[in-house]
């Protein structure tokens, strides 16, 4: 099968709600010796969009959600096994996490991983991460970034609050801090000061990329 091929395959699996179809191919993709963050980027990422768009129209549920939730981190984690992070001396860091509240990890992950494979050092704090745990982490590492991701209009407000956490703690001039997921805009990343914005995994590398000056 060819590359694109198999990339289709996991399109498939995902859409199909089928998490051992998509962990097998996976696995195939890999041992091809085929590039995991390419079928990240063109399968996986537009693939949950699709079942985020179908989830809204009411044609998946909850349920099929988890479970393919549950594949796509197995997935993700073959499709990074022999990926090497670039060989940089001074990485700079990056601290991670979804907000308070919050258990969409999904992009967040893909966002940390691909991080990674760009030579940054990442701490990631997990979901549904309480916020002064975000400051902890902050005065702990002295991380160049830090990034907050929300997937919910209900859980997005915390981002606001960390930024004003930052600035209580006397770090936010120490440290650039950078939001994302589906709910946030270029717009509201301006509304609540914080210095950055990325649509997606792509273009959060690019952005931190920016802002460390590489
Ligand atoms: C998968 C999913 C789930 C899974 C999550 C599994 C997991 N481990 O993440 C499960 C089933 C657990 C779930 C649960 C719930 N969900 Co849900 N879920 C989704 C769904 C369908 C897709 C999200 C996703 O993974 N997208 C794919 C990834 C790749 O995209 P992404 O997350 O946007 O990330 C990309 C970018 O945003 C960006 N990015 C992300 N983070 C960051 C961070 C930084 C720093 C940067 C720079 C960039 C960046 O880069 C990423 C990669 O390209 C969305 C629908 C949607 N259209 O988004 C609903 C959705 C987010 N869920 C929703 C809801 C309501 C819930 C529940 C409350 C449902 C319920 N009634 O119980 C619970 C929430 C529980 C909680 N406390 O959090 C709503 C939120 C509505 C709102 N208020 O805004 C949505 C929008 C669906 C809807 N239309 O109703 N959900």
């Amino acid at each position: 099968m060819s590359k694109e091929e198999q990339i289709k395959e996991i399109k498939r699996a995902i859409l199909d709600i089928d998490p051992d179809a998509l962990t097998g191919a996976a696995r195939e993709y890999i041992d091809d010796g085929n590039d995991g963050v390419d079928a990240i980027s063109n399968g996986i990422t537009p693939a949950m969009e699709e079942l985020g768009n179908q989830f809204d129209k009411g044609q998946v549920f909850l349920p099929q959600l988890m479970t393919i939730g549950d594949g796509v981190q197995d997935a993700v984690e073959i499709l990074m096994e022999n990926v090497e992070g670039a060989e940089d001396e001074e990485k700079d860091l990056v601290v991670i996490g979804t907000v308070e509240g919050d258990v969409h990890d999904i992009g967040k992950n893909i966002v940390a991983l691909l991080l990674k494979v760009q030579g940054f050092d990442v701490v990631d704090l997990g979901r549904d991460v309480p916020l002064e745990q975000f400051i902890e982490a902050t005065e702990e590492n002295s991380p160049a970034i830090v990034g907050t991701s929300a997937l919910m209009t209900t859980t997005r407000p915390n981002m606001e609050e960390i930024e004003k956490m930052l600035k209580d703690a006397g770090l936010r001039d120490k440290v650039k801090t950078m939001v994302g997921g589906a709910p946030v805009t270029k717009k509201y990343a301006e509304k609540i000061g914080a210095d950055a914005y990325a649509e997606d995994a792509k273009e959060a590398v690019e952005t931190a990329q920016e802002i460390v000056g590489k």
